[in-house]
């Protein structure tokens, strides 16, 4: 734990991660099925393009369905009784799934330049977190993958009962653009560990890490057709898995309103099962007794990392009366010492927002902010004139029923409010449809267990923010989605549960 309460979970940045690497030309760009690389079948290819600069870095071969019906025959064909994946002892499942984390730590400053050349996120934050969590989400379901058992069941009668944890089938996963490494490995991970087949299509806007881990997951071996991963747009390639009437199961990490035609569509098509991952608008509550340096810290951490572009944003940040205006004067202090600049330069703390589009909508929100009457305290405006970088903007004296208090705004926004007593500050907490994460800060044992139980949300973190660890489990209440991942409980999204009842002469 870093003194701030920030969890650091990076050892190697202490030890100081190596530079970003140099001419790194991008190596993968195509889709990859059966563990070979296939152009579209199509012939279509799409750009992605570097955030800090607006340049095209390259081209990739986009999916569509025809490419996705592909990946789901080699999924399947993986997948059947007698095939080398299902023959796999559950420790040797294990050992592959080492071997994949083993060498993303050999590729890591490749892959850490890789994302932040696609996502536009400083290059010690991809090497010090993304990187981290991925190797260390890995390493952790490796561990489970010979430790998944059921039950053995005193039933009334002659019979002897257990039940089989087994694999669901065919899993198809759609991944953002936010974090688009950590998120692939959240998903693939705890899917191998029970002995499921994938296919998975990265965000459009950041294809590049996921088609590297193609080369990887060939090079570990996984047997051809365990991970098949699909290049391509969300109408096309993502609805294709999701309506899929041969994928057994989708799990979605992204925005509500696509969380929604996802469950929709499994449901119109085959009722795979369905986990979702969505948005937030995390409430973040500051008692006048907290550690006051400590809270101004996490909620500056929690409002602008990764640009403001996380679903665990700390997006209300509600400030108890008497010191409230304290805290808006060391968060703006705070604030204006931010760096924002060039992602590959190691003093950089903010990068660019992901695209045009995104800076817009964060734009639209910043003027609404303003004209329904909250206080600019600074920032508000584009930074520079090359790339997608925003000033990083606080806003103070907001109300509950302003947009930039409703909405997800996913920039680099941090929006504080005031509140006088605790029941009013739980009601105002709870009141949205999200439920993702919340943090309280208070030095009052009594308080914070009061509050913590209150708060529907799926996380709360008490004297801390963005505590996130493998073993602990992830997901939303309300419309921030339905399931988890990480931890034992991310494990029972991806294995159905079979009974087993054996009758017998005599009771025994
Ligand atoms: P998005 O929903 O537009 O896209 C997410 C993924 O879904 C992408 O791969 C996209 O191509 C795909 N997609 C888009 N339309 C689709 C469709 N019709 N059918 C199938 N797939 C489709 O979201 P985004 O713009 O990538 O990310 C921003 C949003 O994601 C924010 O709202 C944020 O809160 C949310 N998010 C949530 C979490 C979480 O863990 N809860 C994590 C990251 C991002
Ligand atoms: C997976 C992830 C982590 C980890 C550490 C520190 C700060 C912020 C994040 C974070 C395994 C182990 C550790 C973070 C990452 C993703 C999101 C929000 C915050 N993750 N971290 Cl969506």
């Amino acid at each position: 734990m870093a003194e701030n309460g920030v969890v650091d979970n990076g050892d190697t940045a202490r030890a100081g991660p190596p530079p970003p690497a140099k001419h790194l030309p991008v190596k993968y760009t195509k889709i990859f099925i059966n563990n070979e690389w296939h152009e579209s079948v199509s012939g279509r290819k799409f750009a992605t393009f570097n955030p800090a600069s607006g340049e095209k870095i390259c081209d990739v071969e986009e999916g569509d369905k025809p490419d996705v019906d592909k990946a789901v025959e080699a999924a399947r064909a993986a997948f059947q009784q007698g095939s080398p994946w299902r023959c796999l002892d559950t420790s040797s499942r294990g050992r592959l799934l080492c071997k994949w984390a083993d060498l993303i730590e050999r590729d890591r400053h490749i892959l850490a330049t890789l994302e932040t050349l696609d996502t536009g996120k400083p290059f010690l934050q991809s090497f010090a977190i993304d990187l981290e969590g991925c190797i260390r989400t890995l390493r952790y379901y490796a561990g489970w993958a010979d430790k998944i058992q059921g039950k053995s069941i005193p039933v009334d009668g002659n019979f002897v009962t257990f039940t089989r944890h087994e694999p669901i089938g065919v899993c198809g996963q759609i991944t953002p653009w936010n974090f688009p490494l950590l998120m692939f490995v959240w998903k693939v991970a705890p899917a191998l560990c029970c002995g499921n087949t994938v296919v998975i299509k990265p965000s459009e806007h950041t294809p590049l890490t996921a088609l590297y881990m193609g080369a990887l997951i060939k090079e570990v071996p996984f047997p051809p057709g365990v991970v098949n991963i699909i290049p391509g747009y969300g109408p096309t390639a993502g609805a294709a898995i999701a309506c899929h009437k041969d994928i057994d199961k989708v799990a979605f990490t992204g925005s509500t309103e696509v969380g929604k035609s996802i469950m929709e569509a499994a449901s119109k098509s085959n009722l795979k099962r369905v986990t979702l991952e969505l948005g937030g608008k995390n409430p973040f509550v500051v008692f006048a007794d907290s550690d006051l340096d400590l809270a101004v810290d996490c909620a500056s951490q929690g409002a602008f990392f990764n640009q403001g572009q996380c679903c665990t944003a700390a997006a209300r940040i509600f400030v108890e009366e008497p010191v409230y205006k304290e805290f808006v004067r060391r968060s703006v202090e705070r604030v204006k010492r931010r760096v924002v600049g060039n992602p590959l330069d190691p003093k950089t703390e903010q990068g660019p927002q992901i695209n045009q589009e995104q800076l817009n909508k964060i734009l639209s929100l910043i003027e609404s902010g303003k004209r329904e009457g909250a206080r600019l305290e600074c920032g508000g405006c584009v930074f520079g004139d090359v790339g997608h970088y925003i000033q990083p903007t606080v806003f103070s004296e907001v109300t509950d029923s302003m947009r930039i208090a409703k909405e997800e705004i996913f920039g680099p926004v941090q929006v504080i409010m005031k509140f006088k007593s605790t029941e009013e500050v739980i009601r105002r907490a709870n009141n949205s449809e999200f439920g993702l994460t919340a943090g309280v800060f208070t030095k009052n044992l009594d308080k914070a267990m009061t509050v913590s139980s209150s708060l529907q949300s799926g996380t709360v973190w008490i004297n801390c923010y963005n505590a996130l660890h493998v073993q602990a489990p992830f997901g939303g209440f309300k419309m921030s989605g339905s399931g988890r991942e990480m931890g034992e409980y991310g494990l029972n999204e991806y294995t159905e549960v079979k009974t087993v009842t054996i009758k017998l002469s005599q009771k025994c």
